[in-house]
């Protein structure tokens, strides 16, 4: 019971800072979206793949959460654009605070879109606003097609699923047909994307996603 209240009031804490942060974004006209998955499916590589074909001028940052390391930030700062790791030291999501704290001495009017990678771990991170526009899940074909009915929560609550490492499909028993009708069956509107990092295929949608969710969000909040 005691510890029902402390997580209860560990997330209305952390809601509170999400809703400050969210407002933040709208006055700034900053697109933020949180891509969350399970160790390894692929968000570092999908973020390298889209700094890549950002023009040099984007107004892009990327904040990466990890346990313990600073690779995905190293992977990541190779592409121009600011990057900064939040490193967890255990805990195995990020909240709204460490968001808030490691955008301290950005200037948010400098930004269009803010990129945030979560910590790889498909259950805590659904339970964190991070005062996000979107979650967007990533699932890798290596996995397994019966995940979003395992994870549903991280399922519901993510407008996007891009499914990766297509080019692995020839080697693993996965059922594309099966994953999208697992997730639709958790989330009827979840919006599908099919992609591989390695051979770029199906790139080229998310990139367009990724513009005209933007767009629509700039369109849908008044300043
Ligand atoms: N074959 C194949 N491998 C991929 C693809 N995308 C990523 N990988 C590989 O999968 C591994 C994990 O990719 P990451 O991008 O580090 O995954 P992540 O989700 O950021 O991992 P964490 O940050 O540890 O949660 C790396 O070895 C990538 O090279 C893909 O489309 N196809
Ligand atoms: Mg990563």
């Amino acid at each position: 019971m005691t510890r029902l209240l402390v997580e209860q009031k560990v997330l209305n804490e952390n809601q509170r800072i999400a809703a400050e942060l969210r407002e933040r974004f709208r006055q700034n006209n900053v697109f933020c979206l949180n891509l969350v998955s399970s160790p390894g499916s692929g968000k570092t590589s999908l973020l390298e793949r889209t700094l890549e074909a950002f023009p040099n001028n984007a107004q892009v940052a990327v904040l990466t959460g990890d346990i313990q390391t600073e690779n995905d930030a190293r992977r990541l700062a190779r592409f121009g654009f600011p990057v900064r790791q939040i490193t967890t030291g255990g805990t195995c999501h990020l909240d709204a605070r460490m968001v808030e704290k490691h955008l301290a001495d950005w200037s948010l009017a400098d930004l269009d879109m803010l990129l945030i990678e979560n910590v790889g771990n498909l259950v805590c991170p659904s339970s964190y606003d991070l005062g996000e526009h979107a979650k967007v899940v990533v699932l890798s074909v290596s996995e397994g097609d019966d995940k979003p009915l395992k994870y549903p929560s991280m399922f519901v609550k993510s407008e996007l699923m891009v499914l990766n490492k297509l080019d692995l499909l020839p080697y693993v028993p996965f059922r594309v047909e099966q994953a999208r009708e697992n997730a639709r069956r958790v989330h009827p509107g979840i919006e599908i994307i099919e992609i591989s990092c390695m051979t770029g295929e199906g790139l080229d949608h998310w990139m367009n996603w990724l513009q005209s969710n933007r767009t629509r969000n700039f369109a849908t909040s008044p300043a």
